[in-house]
């Protein structure tokens, strides 16, 4: 199942700046502007398909719209993982964050952060949840700081809980319980 494919936001996107696409990279590129946009689907501990998760980037950073449903209700942890494979029901085939400059876990950890750490989500009372936050530290430009489909790719991680900002090495955010794999290919 290809997990790559562009949405009507990607595609809006793409065609506002002329539909330039690269050859090179099996994403959705648009080299004018140097804008790039991708779109996972995020599946839950079933297996099943829940919402999407849709990365956007430029030389500032990468933005990362989190657009899910039938979750439980609440304050969540999200945060990139190392590891582009989502493997139900733990998705410990993540891996853990991603930390090119070996950093601890949180933005108050004096050690920190991760360049995969992430301000939390919060889940509505039905369960939904459409969210942009954006990250300077993660990149989708090969060749610049922070690039995320390097050979194992990556993946964006929902957790039960709230990140507490500090606690290595996840925020004491207890378990995996959605996850959206960005791979080249
Ligand atoms: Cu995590």
């Amino acid at each position: 199942m290809k997990k790559l494919m562009m949405t009507a936001a990607a595609v809006l996107l793409l065609a506002g700046c002329g539909m330039k696409m690269g050859k090179e990279a099996q994403v959705p590129v648009m080299t004018e502007g140097g804008r790039v946009a991708m779109e996972s689907d995020l599946i839950n501990t079933d297996g099943k398909v829940i919402g999407t998760v849709l990365l956007t980037g430029d030389d500032k950073g990468t933005g990362i719209r989190i657009t899910a449903e039938g979750l439980e209700p609440g304050v969540k942890a999200i945060h990139v993982h190392k590891t582009g494979v989502c493997t139900p029901p733990d998705f410990e085939s993540a891996g853990s964050h991603f930390n090119p400059h070996e950093k601890e876990h949180g933005f108050e950890n004096p050690k920190g952060f991760h360049a995969g750490d992430l301000p939390n989500i919060e889940v509505d009372k039905d369960g939904k949840v459409d969210l942009e936050t954006f990250s300077e530290h993660i990149s989708l430009k090969e060749g610049t700081p922070g690039y995320l489909l390097d050979e194992d790719g990556s993946a964006v991680v929902v957790h039960e809980g709230p990140d507490d900002y500090k606690t290595d090495p996840a925020g004491n955010s207890g378990a995996r319980i959605a996850c959206a794999s960005f791979n080249k290919e």
